[in-house]
């Protein structure tokens, strides 16, 4: 595809920030060539600055699960910036996001906003560690929370694209609180946990990893670590920012039926805006200041625009009883045609997929971990990217990144994804 103006966006953008983004994935580096620059979006659709438009299945990385400028949402960001875009003061619209999330999370009694997930999982560890007055956590190799320090050790997402799991810039005292253990190794968790309990204030844990690729959760898995942590008096914290409103209105705990202690949120909770959330229980949410001496703060924290685009999201999805049912169809649609296609293809692809969550790894071998999804073909998987993106169709810029499908994707549309993807699969 002609890029020329999108060529000179990124010339210009590349002497401003470093890496010419603002998030690390996005300059496609993992993938090669300059990235795509958007200058619109609607329904299923990126259009680029060049006027090319693309199926979008990265879909602004989750939260856009009913399409690109859903008219609801529009109209509702319409309403409420009439009334100012910040106040710095309790608004009502803070309310009514916080009273939808405790509808639809049980688990979650007491919620507080913020305006991005890596604020949210930094915050409830922060909480975690003051109520258990223990100061190491566990986190799960490839699991990605966001960039604060304590996170970024084996981390997924953007630093095993890049092959940085473990940042520069973490004092070395901060990366000795983390501990990590390989996803669903139930065994490798009960050691840790037995040996070191006294230590561990937390686990947080993403409850279908997406950010080494969608890797779902074996059996027990999810049930261990409730049953280890509550024995032990560990917070288990379910990072729900992608899955939260994704795997069922009450996120991968409701779809699971397991209830943490706290729960992190974001993505679809802001509409496409910068929104996150950290919630759960209440002797643990009761320590958060001002009803508590845990410091936590932000100026935009419940920004009156940003609730607004969560609400209408949430509404919308909550006035249809089959959207989770139609939006997994679809997804079931495209995966399945994607696996007939590679079958026929002759190709050995390995898809995991729930929901309307899917990331097609390029091995034959089942991905259940960070480790089984290295063995993914990653050169394979650039060159399936700029097939797709060729044809028009946008994926991660990433094999460690989850695809979302959203209700603005049509059958038609899927079927011409699984068409391209079909000529792509038999040239790799
Ligand atoms: N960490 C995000 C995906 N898991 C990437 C966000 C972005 O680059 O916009």
């Amino acid at each position: 595809m002609d890029r020329p103006h999108s060529r000179n966006y990124f010339k210009k953008a590349k002497a401003l920030m470093p890496g010419g983004v603002n998030s690390p994935v996005r300059a496609f580096k993992a993938v090669g060539d300059d990235p795509i620059v958007v200058t619109r979006a609607k329904g299923n659709r990126l259009y680029d600055a060049d006027g090319n438009s693309y199926i979008d299945y990265c879909m602004s990385w989750g939260p856009m699960i009913l399409g690109h400028g859903n008219i609801k949402v529009l109209n509702a960001l319409r309403k409420a910036i009439r009334g100012g875009t910040s106040f710095g003061t309790l608004c009502p619209n803070e309310i009514k996001l916080a009273e939808l999330i405790l509808d639809t999370y049980p688990s979650i009694e007491l919620v507080r906003m913020v305006s991005s997930g890596t604020e949210a999982t930094m915050s409830a560890v922060r909480a975690a560690r003051a109520f258990t007055k223990r100061d190491k956590i566990v986190k799960f190799e490839g699991g990605y929370h966001g960039h604060s320090d304590q996170f970024l050790i084996k981390a997924g997402s953007g630093l095993t694209t890049l092959g940085t799991p473990s940042s520069p810039g973490v004092p070395e005292a901060f990366a000795a609180t983390t501990l990590t253990l390989p996803y669903n190794a139930i065994p490798a968790a009960q050691k840790l946990i037995t040996g070191k309990y006294k230590e561990i204030a937390a686990i947080i844990v993403e409850p279908v990893a997406g950010n080494i690729g969608v890797v779902l959760p074996e059996n027990g898995f999810l049930e261990a670590l409730r049953e280890l942590t509550g024995k032990h008096g560990i917070v288990l914290i379910f990072d729900e920012v992608i899955t939260g409103f994704r795997i069922s209105l009450s996120g991968a705990q409701g779809f699971m039926d397991i209830k943490p202690d706290m729960t992190t949120l974001g993505k679809i909770i802001g509409g496409g805006l910068p929104v996150g959330a950290y919630g759960g229980r209440k002797d643990i949410m009761q320590l958060i200041s001002p009803e508590g001496p845990v410091y936590q703060a932000g100026t935009l924290s419940g920004n009156p625009i940003a609730m607004a685009a969560g609400i209408a999201t949430i509404k919308e999805i909550e006035s249809k009883p089959l959207f989770y049912k139609d939006l997994e169809k679809k997804t079931d649609h495209l995966v399945y045609g994607l696996k007939d296609a590679a079958r026929l293809a002759g190709l050995g692809i390995t898809i995991n997929s729930i929901a309307s969550m899917f990331t097609p790894f390029f091995t034959d071998k089942p991905v259940r971990d960070l480790e089984s999804a290295m063995t993914s073909d990653t050169k394979k998987y650039a060159r399936f990217f700029h097939f797709m993106f060729e044809k028009g169709v946008y994926l991660p810029p990433s094999q460690f990144e989850a695809h979302f499908v959203s209700m603005a994707h049509t059958a038609h549309d899927i079927d011409r994804t699984i068409k391209y993807a079909y000529e792509a699969f038999k040239k790799l």
